[in-house]
């Protein structure tokens, strides 16, 4: 079972998918454990080309997936960020990240940086400087240069690589990379992801030495239904009995509902100040799990730094990009044929290759920006993100259906009620994290009378969104508390057809398709830190920024604004009276309140002209 699940459930995050390169017959292996300034040895897993005629760059990723399998002989199904690159032959390198699997030491979520160490402090940017200081001089046939690149958490450990970095290391590509957890995975925007609940398992529990076993356990639910499941369990505190005790990101999660100096202080964006390495930031446009780390932490280098700093956004789910399938499709949206293996060869290779065995100095042919457009479905290069060219557009809320250019008086209405929560989309099952809701059709919520609608004429001619959604409400509450959620749709026209491609042959008439949705729980308008209530019936701003888009309205299409409180079981139930800690909220907390919308409510797009 547990096999199983690391198979269905992580293995895929990692982007390690099948492939069919013969690695032994190019690579030799090595594993060594590297020891750290504190004493403390990282397991380590070596892929050398056997052609030792040359030097080679060394690329490594930092996981806490596991670099294994171990044991002489075996190899990963797939050892590199990409076929091109081990083809050309690299030094691969992988490293189980202190205190997971074969590594030593005591595991720490999103272990927070400490900015000038001294002596045996440590964390996991002298963890990454001592390992390339071992591996440069103690690996045959490599060049001086080092890159870093991983996916997701991965992504975190590359992000992390910047920080005091070592000069050896030349270029670094954090993809879908964390950046806060109380803005990333595990909550958005303070609401709490009830969807990640089964992924405290893989991240709570302490192992008492290295091991390439699984020392942690998935609960058992005893259902596929996650909606009846969560429904049934009610308050969080009744999820305790599958957790033990000792599951320590549990009782963390439980016990920091606010951003607190316990999450502050893991978030890694104030730390990016004069990066020196090449970065190429990399994401998923429909990335469900990270898509909040990769426009703030290449916007926050932006801001900082002088080095080479790039975007790339294409139409993917969670680490799509690494993948080596050949029709991309993010649920029932298809997007073309081999968009990930086209990326993987003109752009992440070329990167790479351009810093790690290159003239460094020399132009690189990549542009700051490349972007796909999810409407038009095609790529386009940018000189900057968001683009120059894009303005602000408002429009809002003014009435029932309508998406208009002026707001108008009054307000729309709708009961949101606990016991019957809005499901986030209408294929839910148990998950280790979402991760293909986002270009769900969203009819089904449309036709619920807990959703508002708000939605523009048929468009006359194509709109081009290219940045961020800023959702400024005007909202209140019979009661004291509520989550508030927005989403960007496109409304396909009623003659739009399916493509040959998608086996489904699903017509897309009339399709509702998500493009962009988020949500922020009403007590941290204000402030992250320092929630508050509503005042009851009192109308209240509550601003909402959603993250970057880069989609065509087309012509014949419609945009639609949705609004509701509930997103079940993606975030966890607001109880909707106030307490301090809806983790340790009551049963008798749950209240079905009437929540109101206002006519003066504003979105503001930036639209391309
Ligand atoms: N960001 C993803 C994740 C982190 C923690 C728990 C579950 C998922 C990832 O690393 O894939």
């Amino acid at each position: 079972v547990l096999l199983l699940l690391f198979v269905l459930f992580v293995l895929p995050v990692t982007g390690q998918t099948g492939t069919d390169y013969d690695v032994a017959a190019h690579y030799t292996k090595r594993e060594v454990d590297i020891i750290m300034r504190d004493g403390i040895k990282l397991h380590t897993t070596i892929y050398s080309p056997k052609d030792t005629s040359k030097e080679y760059p060394i690329l490594m990723s930092r996981t806490p997936y596991s670099s294994r399998p171990y044991g002489e002989g075996q190899f990963r199904s797939k050892i590199g960020p990409n076929e091109y690159l081990m083809e050309q032959g690299n030094i691969i390198v992988y490293q189980d990240v202190r205190g997971r699997w074969m590594s030593e030491g005591i595991y720490d979520n999103m272990r927070a940086f400490i900015p000038n160490k001294s002596g045996k402090q440590v964390d996991e940017a002298s963890d990454t400087y001592d390992t390339i200081e071992w591996l440069v001089n103690n690996v045959a046939n490599n060049n001086g240069r080092v890159g870093v690149w991983g996916i997701s958490y991965p992504g975190f450990y590359s992000t992390y690589s910047l920080l005091d970095s070592h000069p050896a290391l030349k270029a670094v590509s954090p993809q879908a990379s964390i950046s806060d957890f109380f803005f990333d995975d595990f909550h958005h925007n303070g609401a709490y992801l009830l969807s990640y609940w089964y992924a405290t398992a893989l991240f709570g529990y302490e192992k008492n030495k290295p091991t390439d076993e699984a020392w942690y356990e998935f609960p058992e639910l005893g259902t596929q239904d996650q909606y009846q499941f969560f429904l049934d369990a009610g308050p969080l505190s009744n999820l305790d009995k599958y957790y033990k005790e000792d599951n320590v990101f549990w009782q963390q999660l439980k016990e920091h509902p606010n951003y607190d100096e316990f999450w502050q202080k893991r978030g890694i964006l104030q730390h990016l100040n004069d990066v020196e390495p090449a970065v190429m930031i990399v994401g998923g446009l429909f990335d469900a799990e990270d898509l909040y780390g990769p426009f703030n932490i290449y916007e926050t280098i932006e801001e900082t730094s002088d080095n080479f700093n790039m975007l790339v956004m294409g139409p993917w789910s969670h680490g799509d990009w690494a993948r080596t399938k050949e029709r991309q499709a993010v649920g029932n949206v298809y997007f073309g044929d081999n968009i990930s293996r086209d990326y993987q060869k003109e752009v992440e290779t070329v990167f790479f290759n351009h810093f790690l065995k290159g003239d460094a100095a020399s132009e690189i042919i990549l542009p700051e920006a490349y972007m796909f457009d999810t409407g038009l479905k095609t790529w386009k290069s940018y000189e900057a993100w968001p683009p120059k060219a894009a303005v602000k557009k408002s429009m809002f809320l003014a009435g029932d259906q309508d998406l208009a250019p002026t707001p108008a008086a009054g307000a729309e209405e709708f009961v949101s009620d606990p016991k019957k929560p809005v499901p986030y989309s209408e294929d839910i099952k148990v998950v280790f994290t979402p991760r293909k809701y986002m270009t769900d059709d969203q009819r089904f919520a449309a036709r619920r009378p807990d959703v508002l609608v708000y939605e523009t004429e048929v468009l006359e001619e194509d709109m081009t969104l290219a940045g961020e959604v800023l959702a400024k409400l005007n909202v209140s509450t019979t009661g004291t508390a509520a989550d508030w959620v927005v989403k960007v749709i496109d409304v396909f026209p009623p003659d739009a057809e399916g493509t040959e491609e998608m086996q489904d042959h699903l017509k897309m008439s009339n399709y509702h398709m998500m493009v962009r949705s988020e949500v922020m729980r009403g007590r941290f308008r204000n402030s992250f830190s320092d929630p508050e209530p509503f005042e009851p019936n009192k109308k209240t701003a509550v601003n909402i920024k959603l993250q970057d888009v880069h989609h065509t309205f087309k012509k014949g299409h419609k945009l639609q604004i949705q609004v509701q409180s509930t997103w079940f079981p993606l975030i966890d139930l607001n109880p909707q009276t106030y307490v301090d800690n809806i983790f340790k909220a009551k049963e008798s907390d749950f209240k079905k309140q009437t929540h109101k919308v206002f006519h003066d409510s504003e979105i503001i797009f930036q639209v391309l002209e």
